[in-house]
């Protein structure tokens, strides 16, 4: 079959909830991948940075395999010989306490703000069913109900409610909006170090120190959303660590899965996660001994291969030499470490753009019309990265 059926075939039988860009991805390796037809293309969206260390990375391809040749799945209705050790290497590795493993993103966040809402009552003595929690314009943390409850973006809302209530919403990058909003009943204000969905949109500087200041000030737990900013993407381990802001509770997904299945998870020290008893949250995949090994595999390929420093030094040359492009529609190159995007002039689409840097051997995507995310695997080489700035300079270029 060709790239044309398989698209053919997600028309058909799929829900009509995406609009993919026209290409079929059928072999990957490290920073690229191939259609049926043979053609290859640097991934720059690396699945919203779900491939940090690269598609099908050798050594944790290794260790699902071998991790499926001895159990799968027990359920949390039992021990199993591979959580324990992977919360241990989680907690080593983001320096807390412990860990509540889930499966996706969207999961993560709403075992937050649980555990917010239940050591709201049990911990700071909020009266239960009037726990608030504080979030921010343009965010993105999923899409179940509740997580959409927080949402600004009527993609992500219309038509859905009743929503969740206990929520209030305040600009992104206005702290003193934060501190305004706090009242003896708010428990959490939960965002985003750098926006990913708004378009990769970073703060002003000072912005996660000072929420940090407002939370301890007015006891309430500060959780940052790291799905897509963690894991070494920005050019730390954490986007939380370039102002030394450290959250009570951070949620994390995406590249915890090390490019192969889902898993999720949120990190605490006992003071917050020690509100979680028996039988008041789980997951029936939570923690399952194949994501375990998978998870352990992800965070060695991220420690061993200095994906952080990589993250940092090559993102430097990316937004330099993206910058330096002759194209009057580009407006700006924002963003840290890997994890960057060019802005365009008001109303341009840029979709156009995208499907020319596909026929170049490019995937990005586009986000709110005008914007492209660039975000390649972290495992990418200099040499990778100034092809791809070539393919965008010689596409970009051309926009008349
Ligand atoms: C889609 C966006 C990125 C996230 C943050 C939680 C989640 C996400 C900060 C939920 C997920 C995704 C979802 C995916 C596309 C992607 C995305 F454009 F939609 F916003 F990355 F920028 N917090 N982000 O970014 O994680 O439940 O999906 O595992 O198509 O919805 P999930």
């Amino acid at each position: 079959m060709k790239s044309q059926d398989f698209i053919a075939l997600d028309e058909r039988y799929g829900a009509h909830n995406y609009h993919p860009l026209p290409v079929v991805i059928s072999w990957a390796e490290g920073c690229r991948v191939k259609d049926p037809e043979g053609k290859s293309y640097l991934d720059f969206l690396s699945a919203y940075s779900a491939v940090n260390q690269g598609h099908r990375h050798p050594k944790i391809i290794k260790a699902a395999k071998d991790q499926l040749d001895s159990s799968t799945l027990t359920s949390r209705a039992f021990h199993n010989d591979k959580m324990g050790p992977f919360l241990k290497k989680l907690c080593d590795f983001t320096g807390y306490e412990c860990a509540l493993p889930m499966n996706t993103g969207a999961e993560a966040v709403e075992t937050a703000l649980k555990a917010a809402r239940r050591w709201g009552v049990e911990v700071k003595g909020v009266q239960n069913g009037k726990q608030e929690i504080i979030c921010v314009d343009d965010n993105f943390h999923g899409r179940t109900i509740a997580v959409i409850s927080m949402s600004s973006d009527p993609d992500s809302t219309v038509n859905y409610g009743p929503y969740v209530p206990g929520f209030k919403r305040v600009p992104y990058g206005d702290a003193k909006a934060i501190e305004g909003a706090i009242t003896a009943n708010t428990v959490a204000v939960i965002v985003e170090p750098i926006q990913g969905e708004a378009g990769v949109v970073t703060p002003p500087e000072g912005y996660l120190k000072a929420i940090r200041e407002s939370c301890t000030k007015h006891r309430v737990l500060f959780i940052a959303d790291e799905i897509q900013t963690g894991f070494c993407r920005t050019g730390k381990r954490f986007a939380w660590q370039h102002e030394g802001a450290r959250p009570d509770i951070m949620c994390l997904g995406k590249a915890l899965g090390g490019g192969i299945m889902p898993v999720s998870a949120i990190v605490a020290d006992h003071a917050v996660m020690d509100v979680f008893t028996p039988g008041t949250h789980g997951s029936t995949f939570g923690g399952n001994p194949l994501a375990s090994a998978i998870g352990v595999a992800a965070l060695e390929v991220l420690e061993d291969e200095r994906l952080d420093e990589n993250a940092e030094r090559l993102g430097a040359i990316f937004r330099d030499e993206v910058a330096k492009i002759r194209c009057p529609k580009m407006k700006l190159v924002r963003g840290k470490g890997l994890l960057n995007a060019v802005v365009f002039e008001k109303g341009f689409e840029a979709w156009n753009v995208c499907v020319a840097l596909k026929d170049a051997g490019l995937l990005a995507k586009q986000t709110h019309g005008n914007i492209i995310r660039f975000a390649p695997p972290l495992v990418i080489t200099e040499k990778e990265l100034r092809e791809a700035i070539g393919i965008i300079k010689t596409v970009f270029e051309k926009i008349a």
